[in-house]
């Protein structure tokens, strides 16, 4: 290639790339009420910068070939900060290694952009190897925390075994959202961790989690369930009692594993609690997102558990990396009580859906409980077309 020749590709590159940020989005069409899912995804490998893949140089990069690729953009954590959405992306390279990174949007519902830099997470003295799945926590002491997955080689694997792993609560805090204090890693009794989220509350006077313990890696084995726990301190965070708050069932969406998204909603009527349920299929794991409501004072008490899914994947989000995946770790509530859900599909991309506290309290409230066995659902499905026949009948 000319240097010529260079300039035009590259301009074109950034141009192609400028379009497709700025590209609107709009209201899907179709809905059930509930939600409303919007037509494009919101973050993709593709809205990585330029500048973080290609080596935009002549004289290093003749060719004009991409350097480090982006895999994937996915379980993005999810704030409202100053007017703006900041979404807390998962960011995979080609190289399989995932990272964080704050991609920014004016409405919550297009024009995301990446800040220049991806964020530069400190390791503890024992580090990751692999990190994902921030959690965003406004807390009332003033910090904002992430919580994620800190990923590293099991120790105890036996030699030649390259895929064991173990995964504990990664906790860091942060004024800024660019310099971030590393604090020591969640310490319960359980073996493992996974998708760990602080309560943005102080609950008698502790730091509240929800936690999920495992006994694998992969499996939830004898552990698994959304669990709580109350810590005296973040540094360390150590819960001593763990209970299990929302259980695994029998032939429900949760039945292999479960795990909280975002840290909950406050409502007027208990925590809007987001979650994602995990049942096997003859095809594989099968992820959807519920929902479930805890008490305001208590919020490890359920106080309402509407059965089945609330988001399963649909369409394209049913492919990907990992497919027939839905997975929300980021939430946002606008001050006019709209709900702006965040959610990746099939491990590889973000989508917005939107909703308002009133519906999804609505929905919560009012969406039957899993009657556990077929007759007790054909029962609940009877009472509510009769309702809807008695109607018809008086119009
Ligand atoms: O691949 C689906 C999801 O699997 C894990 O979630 P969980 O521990 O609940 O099974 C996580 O690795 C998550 O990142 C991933 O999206």
């Amino acid at each position: 290639m000319t240097r010529q020749e260079f300039d035009r590709s590259l301009k074109a590159l950034v141009d192609a790339h400028e379009r497709f940020l700025a590209a609107p989005n709009a209201v899907a069409k179709g809905s059930n009420g509930v939600y409303y899912r919007y037509a494009r995804p919101v973050v993709t490998a593709q809205h990585a910068p330029i500048s973080w893949r290609y080596d935009m140089c002549y004289d290093t990069n003749p060719f004009l070939l991409e350097r480090i690729g982006v895999n994937a953009a996915f379980n993005a954590g999810a704030i409202e900060h100053e007017g703006k959405v900041l979404l807390f992306v998962r960011v995979e390279g080609a190289d399989r290694k995932s990272f964080f990174a704050v991609a920014e949007s004016p409405n919550g519902i297009d024009n995301f952009r990446f800040w220049d830099y991806p964020i530069v997470m400190p390791e503890t003295d024992d580090p990751d190897t692999n990190v994902y799945d921030l959690r965003v926590t406004k807390h009332e002491d003033g910090w904002f925390y992430g919580l994620f997955c800190s990923e590293r080689k099991d120790p105890a694997a036996p030699r030649g075994d390259l895929s064991s792993a173990t995964a504990q609560g990664g906790i860091a805090r942060t004024k800024d959202f660019k310099t971030w204090e590393r604090l020591p890693d969640l310490k319960t009794a359980s073996p493992q961790q996974r998708n760990v989220v602080l309560h943005p509350e102080f609950v008698q006077g502790k730091y509240a989690f929800y936690t999920r313990p495992q006994d694998g890696f992969i499996e939830a084995g004898s552990g698994g369930g959304i669990g709580w726990g109350l810590s005296a301190s973040m540094d360390p965070a150590v819960i001593d009692n763990e209970i299990i708050i929302d259980d695994r069932a029998y032939h429900t969406i949760k039945e292999v594993k479960n795990g909280l998204g975002p840290a909950p909603i406050k409502t007027a009527n208990g925590w809007l609690q987001l979650a994602h349920g995990v049942r096997n299929t003859a095809a594989g794991l099968r992820y959807v997102l519920y929902l479930f409501l805890t008490d305001l004072r208590n919020p490890y008490k359920a106080i309402a558990r509407p059965a089945g899914y609330f988001i399963a994947p649909e369409g394209e989000e049913r492919v990907g990396d990992v497919s027939n995946v839905v997975f929300s770790n980021g939430w946002v509530k606008r001050d006019n009580g709209d709900v702006l859900i965040y959610y990746a599909s099939s491990d590889t991309r973000m989508h917005v859906a939107s909703s308002s506290v009133d519906r999804l309290i609505d929905y919560v409230l009012h969406t039957p409980e899993d009657g556990m066995r077929s007759a007790a659902s054909v029962q609940q499905r009877i009472q509510l077309i009769e309702r809807n026949l008695r109607l018809a009948k008086k119009a």
